[in-house]
């Protein structure tokens, strides 16, 4: 298991690797993906360290409900509001997460299929 300390996401947060940082507030950042699966793939985050997303909703101070306008101010402030985003977050290996520090995908730019693979 990753600790805080070695957290490459709390790291991002805290300035200590850089990120191409697109949106932030006091409690959230988001920054784009080195791996984008389409023109827009911003991954918004906690700069809290938690595991997973039924770790930060078990969290219940308002902090998920932060994450998920932020996610909404990316996908606007990236144009892609209107024609449609999808907010992904992958718990768990079985769901293809590899970074344990809760991150929500915002996809966009391109026409979006499902089921995703
Ligand atoms: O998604 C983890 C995502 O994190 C994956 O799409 C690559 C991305 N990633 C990994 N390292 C970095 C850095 N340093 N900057 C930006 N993006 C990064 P998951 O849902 O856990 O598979």
């Amino acid at each position: 298991m990753v600790t805080e300390a070695e957290c490459l996401f709390c790291k991002i947060a805290a300035g200590e690797i850089p990120a191409k940082i697109v949106h932030e507030t006091e409690r959230t950042v988001a920054f784009r993906d080195v791996n984008p699966q389409a023109p827009t793939h911003v991954l918004v985050i906690p700069k809290g360290h938690y595991p997973n997303a039924a770790a930060l909703a078990a969290a219940d101070d308002g902090l998920a409900d932060e994450v998920f306008k932020a996610a909404h101010a990316v996908a606007e402030q990236e144009g892609i509001a209107e024609s449609g985003y999808r907010l992904v977050f992958n718990t768990g290996p079985g769901a293809g997460q590899t970074v344990f520090h809760v991150h929500g995908h915002v996809l966009g730019g391109r026409g979006l299929t499902w089921p995703p693979g």
